[in-house]
């Protein structure tokens, strides 16, 4: 637990790829949270100006010379934290929720004052419609419940914020989109608690292009094959 006479420190991890019109609000807003020491972005193999652009804005930078995918940025996010300064709250923020990442700063709190070891975002009704994605969702949410009994309410949600100590505990990651459903099934599994806190967050939302089916055919692969590995341990 951190030392109630000195401020916390929260280290802010973005995984990004080519997120160049988004990244610079996304990073401003980051900032502006309470007791953020630092904003890390990682840049995933981009071919756009994500990384100027974020570190314009104010973000620390780190980069994969090639596409690795979201579970891979997240660990790598926190390695480069983990070499610069000692965080009590590591941070995950998407890349492209522009003004509205601010509003993660209400994950902060629970995890700070040790009353959760991890929060998750739960996030309003989206402004534009998406283009399906009950496929994945139910995919995962029932995954989670088979695993562990507790029903998420947004279970692929990213904005989540972690102890350090949580992070270590649940090594190695799910890979790419099964990152969150991981998350959730060894945080639990450990022994740890789980507590969703409603954030007002606006990002893009999936539609219905091709590029758009394609993300959601990688991501249920990916939850699909995190839920597996973790069926497995179990036996
Ligand atoms: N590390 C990494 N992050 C990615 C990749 N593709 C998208 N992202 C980031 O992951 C986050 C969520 O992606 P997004 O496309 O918004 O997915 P959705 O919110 O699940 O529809 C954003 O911060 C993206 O910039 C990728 O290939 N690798
Ligand atoms: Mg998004």
């Amino acid at each position: 637990m951190p030392d109630p006479r000195r401020p916390a420190v929260v280290a802010v991890i973005v995984p990004a790829k080519d997120e160049a019109a988004r990244i610079g609000a996304t990073v401003r807003a980051a900032l502006q949270i309470p007791d953020v020491a630092v904003v890390v972005v990682v840049d995933d193999g981009s071919t756009d100006r994500t990384a100027e652009v974020a570190r314009e804005a104010g973000a620390e930078v780190t980069r994969h010379a090639r596409n690795r995918g979201k579970g891979a940025a997240m660990q790598t996010g926190v390695a480069y934290v983990a070499r610069h300064l000692a965080a009590d709250a590591l941070l995950f923020v998407d890349a492209d929720l522009q003004d509205s990442a601010l509003a993660t700063a209400a994950l902060v709190t629970p995890v700070i004052d040790a009353a959760a070891d991890m929060t998750i975002a739960v996030l309003p009704p989206q402004s534009t419609v998406g283009g399906g994605r009950g496929f994945v969702v139910r995919l995962a949410g029932e995954g989670v419940e088979r695993a562990t009994g507790w029903t998420p309410t947004q279970p692929l949600s990213g904005m989540r914020c972690i102890t350090p100590g949580a992070f270590a505990a649940v090594q190695p990651l799910a890979r790419g989109w099964g990152v969150e459903v991981g998350l959730t099934i060894d945080v639990l599994r450990s022994g740890r608690r789980v507590v969703e806190v409603p954030c007002d967050l606006h990002h893009r939302v999936t539609g219905t292009h091709p590029r758009d089916q394609l993300h959601r055919a990688a991501q249920y692969r990916d939850v699909w094959l995190a839920l597996a590995a973790r069926r497995l341990r179990r036996r």
